[in-house]
């Protein structure tokens, strides 16, 4: 069996049931004036992974694997945003608000959008979700299970939000989960450290973690 050279140990790759999950790369989180920088974040960190994702991205879709991207929004009518989400703290703009790309975290939005760069091609998946973890309130689950999808390979942002609550949705569904390092940022970096610290301890009791080009050459190879 192929492996990829992770941490804390070597990740066994199966390779017709591994997948890569982009999380949530989307102008609102990476652009000014969007939904991350309305909570009073340097978005510009964000900005610096495009080209590891996309070279992540360009990986599974030459070995024919699965690429399924995610999108935190909500409906324009706001039926899925709960009042505890939206009246949190005291950002510049609340998510529903009209911001300089669109209203904030809507779908359809100009600014809700995927990164240009990384955007999904004809048959990837697109998960549009209204919470933190992509399972929760949405197909993803039952469209893993369809695909026969069993390990999921992680990149996106943040590290310390949507990533990690999705890898812990995942991993207590019985997915085996693997953080690519270059391919994920957080607005804070100690936070970005402390995340890949605690998935991988006590023997990955969240997922592995690993880099870029390991993974690259696991999958091309698998
Ligand atoms: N604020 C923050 O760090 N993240 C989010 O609100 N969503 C995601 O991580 N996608």
């Amino acid at each position: 069996m192929a492996t990829i050279k992770a941490e804390p140990f070597d990740f066994p790759v199966r390779s017709s049931e591994i997948a890569l999950i982009v999380i949530d790369m989307q102008r609102d989180f990476a652009e000014p004036g969007g939904f991350g920088a309305s909570l009073g974040n340097d978005v510009s960190r964000i900005t610096k992974i495009i080209p590891d994702v996309k070279r992540l991205i360009e990986g599974f879709r030459a070995a024919g694997r699965p690429v399924i991207h995610t999108m935190e929004c909500h409906r324009p009518d706001l039926s899925d945003l709960p009042p505890a989400k939206r009246d949190r703290g005291t950002p510049a703009l609340r998510i529903g608000d009209e911001g300089p790309m669109g209203r904030i975290l809507i779908a359809g939005e100009a600014g809700t959008a995927i990164l240009p760069e990384l955007a999904p091609i004809e048959g990837e998946m697109v998960i549009e979700k209204p919470g933190k973890g992509a399972f929760y309130a949405t197909e993803l689950g039952a469209i893993l299970k369809e695909k026969g999808i069993t390990q999921l390979v992680f990149a996106g942002v943040t590290t310390e939000v949507c990533v990690q609550t999705t890898m812990r949705e995942a991993n207590d569904r019985g997915y085996e989960c693997l953080l690519c390092e270059e391919a994920t940022e957080s607005y804070f970096p100690q936070f970005k450290a402390a995340a890949i610290e605690m998935i991988r301890a006590q023997g990955a009791i969240v997922g592995w973690t690993a880099h870029i080009n390991d993974i690259l050459e696991g999958v091309a190879h698998a």
